[in-house]
């Protein structure tokens, strides 16, 4: 009797590099591939603009978090993907993949918060710098790890950097490409709090969870701060004016009104 071949085990499924999830209103978004600290592929890159473009059309959504699996928040491109797959058409891979994903960032009417729980290296600040908050784990830190390499800041680190801390300090750290650690990061005002690292997740959830209980102006104020860095204060006027406009047939605002007149507390529904 000849030997029946012994069926193969299924191969594991690789586990997803992008886990979601969404409770109370907040949606999670997990950057997993810890074994590379969360560096960065273009299949990477397009899920996590497939779960923001969901968010945007869920009205169920009103904040989210972004942070990373294992001891990583982002290590940047991931550079044995890069060289492995044979695709340096980088020009190509920034502008289908890396833009998109940070332009739907800024347009995402729904504050984002960045949870950074270790290294946020190269593309990896950038996706952090791109988030409305960012709040870090004592032992995060940061490196515009671009220039170790050869490169320039992209995926919108030339663009964020400088406006939140100033051109000096945005060169320096570009162009040294020096670890920064948490503590500094706060004095340069890149980041908004620095908490001990069992408290990250919690911290980050805590004010995702207060943003999210918040009215739909919120949306709004981060469509109207968006152009003000570039605005001249005319131009900027006119964004306000046609904002309020908006904000003033908002549900939230007749409640907030409400609330208010009533001496009660306002329930909003971010719509
Ligand atoms: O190419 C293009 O598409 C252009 C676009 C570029 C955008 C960019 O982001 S360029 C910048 C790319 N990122 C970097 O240059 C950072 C590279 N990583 C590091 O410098 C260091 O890993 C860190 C400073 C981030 C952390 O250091 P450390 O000592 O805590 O960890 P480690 O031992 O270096 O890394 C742990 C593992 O992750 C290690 O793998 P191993 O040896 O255990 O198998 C390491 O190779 C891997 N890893 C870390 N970063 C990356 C990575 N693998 C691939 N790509 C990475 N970016």
């Amino acid at each position: 009797m000849s030997a029946q071949p012994v069926p193969a085990e299924p191969a594991a499924a690789a586990p997803a590099a992008l886990l979601t999830s969404v409770t109370g209103g907040v949606l999670t978004m997990t950057l997993n591939r810890p074994h590379v600290l969360n560096a960065i592929t273009p299949e990477l890159l397009d899920s996590l603009g497939d779960a923001l473009r969901s968010a945007g059309a869920d009205d169920a959504i009103r904040a989210v978090v972004i942070t990373g699996s294992g001891r990583g928040f982002c290590s940047g491109q991931d550079l044995r993907y890069a060289a492995q797959s044979g695709n340096l058409d980088v020009q190509t891979i920034l502008r289908d993949h890396y833009a998109p994903a940070i332009r739907l960032m800024r347009t995402l009417e729904k504050p984002i918060i960045a949870a950074v729980n270790g290294v946020a290296a190269g593309a990896g600040f950038s996706l952090a710098l791109a988030a409305d908050f960012r709040i870090a784990a004592e032992s995060a830190t940061f490196v515009q790890a671009f220039v170790r390499i050869g490169l320039i800041p992209d995926m919108g680190s030339t663009y964020f950097l400088p406006r939140l801390i100033g051109m000096a300090r945005a060169t320096e750290l570009a162009m040294l490409g020096d670890m920064v650690p948490a503590s500094r990061a706060l004095d340069l005002g890149l980041v908004n709090a620095v908490v001990p690292d069992g408290r990250l997740a919690g911290e980050a959830a805590e004010l995702a969870a207060r943003l999210a209980r918040g009215p739909r102006s919120i949306g709004l104020i981060k469509r109207a701060l968006e152009p003000s860095l570039t605005n001249e204060l005319e131009a900027q006027l006119e964004v306000e004016a046609t904002v309020q406009g908006e904000a003033t047939t908002t549900a939230d605002f007749f409640e907030g009104v409400g609330a208010f007149l009533g001496k009660r507390t306002a329930q909003f529904t971010g719509r």
